[in-house]
C-alpha cells in the first residue's frame, strides 16, 4: 500500500511533538481546575501560537459565546451517539475500547490532483491541532458545548487540490464489524457516510476533530479523526473517518438514505423545520434543566447563512 506524506511539508511547518503536547496539557489543567469558559477563551492565544493567519480567523468565528458554559468531560464522553458500538446513549462509552485506532490512514479517492493514503501521524503533524469551543445539536434535541482540538477541514482539502469536477466530498467511517460490534447489526447501512458541498467542506468553521479538552479524542468521540460541522445536526459529524472522495454528485449519506423523510443531505439546525417526530424549536442543554431555543444554524447564522441564500431552506433540510 502506498502510504503518502501530505504534500508540500515544509520541514519549518512541522510542529514539535513536545509543544503540541504541552499545549494539550495546558488546556487539560485549564479545564480540570474547573474554571469556565472565560478562561479557556482567554488562554487561547497562547495555545495556538505559530499557527497561521487562516486558522486565527477561524478561530474569532468560530468560539462560542460568553453563555456557553463548556459540558463537563463527563457528559461528553459518556452521552454519544455511535451507532458502530450500540444505540444506546452510553454504549459508546462502555463498547468503543475495541477500536484501534492505530495504526489509522485515510485514503482519499475522487476527483483532486493528491490522491493517495495518508498515515494519521503525519495528518497530526502537518496540521496542528488548536482548539476551537463549539456547540454540538444533535436532532435528538440536546445539545453541548465542548473544546474541540483539531484542524480547519479546508487546510487539508486545499493540499489535495480538488479538481474543478470534485463539487461534494464523502466521508467514510471504519467498517470493521470485529472492531465496530453494532456493525453485525442492521441498524444502519455501513459503513457510515457522509457528505458536504465543496463551499461548505471549503468553510472556515468546518473541523477536523482529533482532541477535546485538550486531550486525543476517546474512541467514543470518533477517535482518531473527526469532522465537526458545528452548524449542522450532529449526524453530520461522522467519525472515525477512514475515507474520503471527491465527487460531482452528491453523495447518498447515511441517515438520509436510511429516513429520506426525516434526515435531508444538508441537515443544518433549524429550529422551524421540525422533524416529522418532534420539533426542534427548543434544545436541552446537558447539564441544564430549561431547555433554550434552538438557534439558526445552531448560533452559526452570521457566518454561515450566506451559503444557502435563495434556497429553500424547508425543502432542503
Ligand atoms: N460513524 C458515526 N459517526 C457519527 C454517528 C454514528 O452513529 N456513527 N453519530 C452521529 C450523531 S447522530 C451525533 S449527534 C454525533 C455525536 O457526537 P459525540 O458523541 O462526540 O457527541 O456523532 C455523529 N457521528
Ligand atoms: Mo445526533
Amino acid at each position: 500500500m502506498l502510504i503518502r506524506r501530505p504534500p508540500d511539508i515544509k520541514e519549518s511547518e512541522v510542529t514539535d511533538e513536545s509543544l503540541y503536547l504541552s499545549r494539550r496539557r495546558f488546556i487539560r489543567s485549564a479545564a480540570t481546575a474547573g474554571v469556565g469558559f472565560g478562561l479557556i477563551a482567554a488562554a487561547t492565544p497562547l495555545l495556538s501560537c505559530g499557527k497561521d493567519r487562516r486558522a486565527m480567523a477561524a478561530d474569532d468565528m468560530g468560539l462560542a459565546s460568553q453563555d456557553d458554559e463548556l459540558t463537563p468531560y463527563e457528559d461528553v464522553t459518556t452521552y454519544n451517539n455511535f451507532y458502530e458500538f450500540g444505540t444506546g446513549k452510553d454504549d459508546p462509552a462502555k463498547n468503543a475500547h475495541t477500536l484501534r485506532t492505530r495504526p489509522w490512514t485515510v485514503s482519499v479517492e475522487g476527483e483532486c490532483n493528491k490522491p493517495g493514503v495518508y498515515d494519521i501521524e503525519d495528518i497530526l503533524k502537518r496540521y496542528p491541532a488548536e482548539e476551537r469551543v463549539y456547540r454540538l445539536r444533535c436532532v435528538e434535541a440536546w445539545s453541548m458545548v465542548i473544546p474541540w482540538m483539531g484542524f480547519a477541514l479546508s487546510d487539508f482539502i486545499k493540499d489535495l487540490e480538488p479538481t474543478s469536477r470534485a463539487r461534494y466530498v464523502e466521508f467514510q467511517t471504519l467498517h470493521d464489524a470485529e472492531q465496530m460490534p453494532g456493525q453485525r447489526r442492521g441498524v444502519l447501512d455501513w459503513p457510515y457516510v457522509e457528505g458536504l458541498r465543496m463551499d461548505e467542506a471549503m468553510h472556515p468553521l468546518a473541523l477536523f476533530a482529533v482532541g477535546l479538552y485538550g486531550k486525543v479524542l476517546p474512541n467514543q468521540n470518533g477517535a482518531p479523526i473527526r469532522l465537526v460541522v458545528p452548524w449542522k445536526y450532529g449526524f453530520k459529524s461522522i467519525k472515525s473517518i477512514v475515507g474520503m472522495r471527491f465527487v460531482s454528485d452528491m453523495p447518498l449519506t447515511t441517515w438520509a438514505v436510511s429516513a429520506p423523510s426525516e434526515y435531508g443531505f444538508y441537515a443544518n439546525v433549524n429550529p422551524e423545520v421540525d422533524h416529522p417526530r418532534w420539533s426542534q424549536a427548543r434544545e436541552r442543554r446537558l447539564g441544564e434543566l430549561r431547555r433554550r431555543p434552538t438557534l439558526p444554524f445552531n448560533g452559526y447564522a452570521e457566518q454561515v447563512a450566506h451559503l444557502y441564500s435563495g434556497m429553500d431552506l424547508r425543502r432542503y433540510f
